[in-house]
């Protein structure tokens, strides 16, 4: 029994190209608890259809948040138990930041930007198993239903410089919020590093440039944050 992952494959040298992916897995080396992880391809197949999601002990959970907050609990809160109330808010409000509004520009970013349309589809052949011949009908589909997403979000409504603006408030607020501290809170990483560092790592590691990547790239404090969140939780594929 024990921890089973489901998650898409590594890629971009990263952890993993999902956030939410990479946020869980550095919080299951930060717990120190042991996982087999199984790769997932195509549609996810859990309750939600999305990844990451887990088996635990037979039982399937998902949403990386709901698996954090029942790990620290069934766990004795070994990842964020020091955490005071009002460092908890904070966390809430970081965490709401990056998975509900950053995380529509990294979409844009990956999908939906006009000027580097086209680059994630060997990314997205690799990622699915997909023989040349069909990833092109795959990309585009997949890339409509992105677009429809984004619209009904509303940020994809907006022009570019409109996103990327509102892209690099939030990149700039997470700077400023973590200045030049070695952790998010105190004297040892908690969840909040492993989401800040698996948004940053997934802006600073897309391959190709955004002025997202560019607004990044010059906070250098949040750019040393996610090489220190590196070296302690995924050393193998440290710099
Ligand atoms: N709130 C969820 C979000 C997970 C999520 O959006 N995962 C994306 C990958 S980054 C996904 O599986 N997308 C597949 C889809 O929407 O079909 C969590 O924290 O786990």
């Amino acid at each position: 029994m024990g921890i089973t992952l489901f998650q898409f494959k590594p890629m971009f040298g990263l952890p993993n190209a999902s956030p939410f992916c990479m946020k869980l897995e550095t919080y299951l080396r930060l717990a120190g608890l042991s996982y087999d992880v199984v790769h997932v391809r195509d549609r996810p197949r859990s309750s939600t259809g999305k990844a990451p999601f887990v088996g635990i002990d037979g039982t399937m959970m998902t949403d990386s948040g709901l698996i954090i907050a029942h790990l620290e609990r069934t766990h004795g809160h070994i990842v964020d138990g020091k955490l005071t109330l009002a460092q908890r808010a904070e966390a809430l409000a970081l965490q709401r930041l990056m998975e509900e509004h950053l995380y529509w520009v990294i979409v844009y970013m990956r999908w939906a930007d006009p000027d580097t349309r086209g680059e994630w589809r060997p990314y997205l052949q690799e990622l699915l198993g997909l023989p040349s011949f069909v990833t092109p009908f795959v990309s585009r589909v997949a890339q409509g239903q992105v677009m429809k997403t984004l619209k009904a979000h509303g940020i994809g409504r907006h022009p570019p410089e409109g996103i990327w603006q509102m892209g690099g408030a939030d990149i700039q607020a997470l700077a400023h919020w973590l200045g030049t501290r070695p952790w998010a809170f105190g004297d040892q990483p908690t969840t909040t590093d492993a989401c800040i560092a698996a948004f940053v790592g997934n802006i600073l590691h897309t391959p190709w440039n955004s002025p997202l990547r560019t607004a990044a790239l010059k906070h250098t404090s949040l750019v040393a944050h996610f090489e220190r969140v590196m070296a302690r939780c995924f050393p193998e594929l440290a710099a």
